[in-house]
């Protein structure tokens, strides 16, 4: 009886070692696919945009990207947003950051980022994924919500945003596919749900960013990320467009809205 009892723990503990090293590879298995770095402090849109004036925002930085990775795991697409300041001021979770990634797969798609970014996109989306606190929703290129699974988790500690997307035909595709990631301020309507991106005024309010414009054709995005100008022949050609030429390429009289580059993996 005690033989057995011997052995079987053995086994328990044989197989417990053996699921401890699966989790271990399954955790190191996500493979970078590309990451960028944006400057710090740079949360100012078309140069000269300012965070709400409630307390809530403090310091600022709620909406500035520091860095975003692509990474595949298994079957997943992961974005990885790392964020320069990330706050938790009702004890809800983090309700001020919202941030969107753009996917472009094919020919096509919708022009437009949604969710009042009031910005279009250079290369038309499929899918678009939108996430605040532990909230994420896919949107096809008709704006139709997607349930696809994906999930977010924030680290509000570490400034980390991890958004994983299942798409099946992701396995080699994803190396083609362009994506435009956006960073703003989340407005949930005092909803607790998903909301949109936040407006920004001309003059900053208690809940409106300032440095824009009244009639909402400015962008409601406060950092991009500026992709590398495109390489022709192997060299680098013509000369990229700073991020405030980007975002403040909106024009009032003629109801022209910006547009971002997408950004591609080499
Ligand atoms: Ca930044
Ligand atoms: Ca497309
Ligand atoms: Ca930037």
């Amino acid at each position: 009886m005690k033989r057995t009892t011997r052995t079987t723990m053995r086994w328990l503990m044989l197989l417990l070692v053996g699921a401890l090293v699966l989790s271990v590879a399954g955790s190191a298995s996500a493979e970078l696919l590309a990451s960028w770095t944006d400057p710090e402090g740079d949360d100012t849109g078309d140069g000269d945009y300012t965070y709400p004036t409630n307390e809530a925002f403090g310091d600022g930085g709620e909406a500035d990207v520091l860095s975003f990775a692509i990474e595949r795991d298994n079957g997943d697409l992961v974005f990885v947003f790392k964020i320069r300041n990330l706050v938790d001021p009702w004890d809800i979770g983090n309700r001020l950051t919202m941030v969107a990634v753009a996917i472009d797969t094919q020919e096509g798609g919708d022009g437009e980022l949604r969710r009042n970014a009031n910005v279009m996109l250079s290369a038309p989306s499929e899918y678009q994924v939108f996430a605040a606190g532990e909230t994420v929703e896919v949107m096809d290129a008709s704006s139709e919500k997607v349930d696809m699974g994906a999930t977010v988790v924030t680290d509000v500690e570490a400034g980390t945003i991890r958004i994983s997307i299942p798409i099946d035909e992701i396995d080699g595709a994803a190396s083609d596919w362009r994506f435009t990631p956006a960073v703003g301020l989340q407005d949930d309507y005092g909803a607790g749900g998903l909301g949109d991106f936040r407006d920004v005024k001309a003059r900053c309010e208690e809940w409106r960013g300032g440095g824009g414009d009244d009639l909402a054709i400015d962008p409601n995005i406060y950092d991009i990320i500026v992709p590398a100008p495109k390489k022709m022949f192997g060299i680098f050609g013509g000369k990229a467009r700073s991020q405030e030429e980007i975002l403040g390429a909106y024009d009032l009289e003629q109801g022209k809205y910006v547009t971002l580059d997408a950004l591609e993996i080499d």
